[in-house]
């Protein structure tokens, strides 16, 4: 797993540094600002997950390598923004000062508007097949837009010092989180010309690894160091954050991830061996909570 994961990060790192404007572009500031966070040391977990989908319903990944790019270019930009005074007001990001700290609010901003924009010119360069430009650009705006990302992210913050439900808990993340780990895979399983049945499991396994990603790093939140995390640790116990540590405790949190984990494993089904990297990749990021 470790070969294949940084055999893949290459990929989607050498694919990005090609479709990106370079930093001798103007205005200068906004393109190095844009690399900086881009290249500053993410796993690349969502786009590792696009072109593992493509596969695992049909043959070479290739196809699928700019939409895996313009998911990363939406995480990150995702990431640049909660990262902001207004919201999460973070110091600490991928092993780094986030952007802001180091551009400024205003380039952080607009780094974080630049990449939104750039997910999706990148996007428009996956050719089609049986599903077609506008079907596969019209997921990659839904899952960013105010019924997913945004949407979940407008919960989160009207949730924090409010008692929620783990059902409730549970609703946001999938848009949140969820939403742009299902699109990764479901873009993935396009480019692979998955069928509908094939497609339909990929979903539900996006749906539950969202799921246990969460929970994964809810758990790491309260376990690890920001040395290790490379980004702020026990933030959400000191914001008094609803988090599945909190609702569950420590083991029931655990215990969950692994059975969002069986389940997301289980989805995987009508795929045959074919689903057998997912499988992997869902496994590994469960053993990273221990
Ligand atoms: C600002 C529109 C908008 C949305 C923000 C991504 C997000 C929504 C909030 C980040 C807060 C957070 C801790 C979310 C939980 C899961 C998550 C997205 C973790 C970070 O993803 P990783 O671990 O990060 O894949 P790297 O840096 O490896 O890419």
């Amino acid at each position: 797993m470790p070969a294949y994961l940084a055999e893949r990060r290459r990929v989607v790192d050498e694919a990005l540094r090609r479709y990106l404007p370079p930093v001798t572009k103007k205005p200068r500031a906004l393109h190095e600002a844009i690399r900086h966070s881009l290249f500053a040391g993410g796993k690349r977990l969502r786009p590792i997950l696009c072109l593992a989908a493509c596969e695992a319903v049909g043959g070479d990944y290739a196809p699928a390598l700019p939409l895996a790019c313009a998911v990363e270019c939406i995480h990150t930009y995702s990431l640049i923004h909660d990262d902001l005074p207004a919201m999460d007001n973070d110091d600490w990001r991928r092993g780094k000062p986030t952007l802001h700290k180091i551009y400024g609010e205003a380039i952080a901003i607009l780094a974080g508007d630049a990449l939104l924009a750039e997910a999706f010119e990148i996007a428009c360069r996956y050719g089609g097949g049986r599903y077609g430009p506008g079907v596969v650009v019209g997921e990659l705006a839904r899952a960013s837009g105010s019924r997913a990302l945004v949407g979940g992210q407008v919960a989160d913050l009207e949730a924090e010092g409010r008692e929620i439900s783990v059902r409730e808990l549970r609703a946001i993340h999938l848009r949140k989180t969820g939403a742009l780990i299902t699109a990764a895979l479901r873009l993935g399983a396009m480019a692979g010309e998955a069928s509908r049945e094939s497609l339909r499991a990929v979903t539900e396994f996006g749906r539950l690894l969202g799921l246990a990603f969460q929970v994964v790093d809810d758990i790491l939140d309260v376990t690890q160091t920001r040395e290790t995390l490379g980004k702020s640790a026990g933030k959400d116990l000191a914001a008094v954050k609803a988090t599945y540590p909190r609702l569950l405790g420590l083991e029931g949190a655990r215990l969950a991830a692994r059975r969002y984990t069986a389940r997301a494993h289980g989805a995987l089904a009508p795929l045959g061996e074919r689903g057998a990297i997912l499988t992997d990749l869902a496994g590994h990021l469960l053993s990273r909570e221990s």
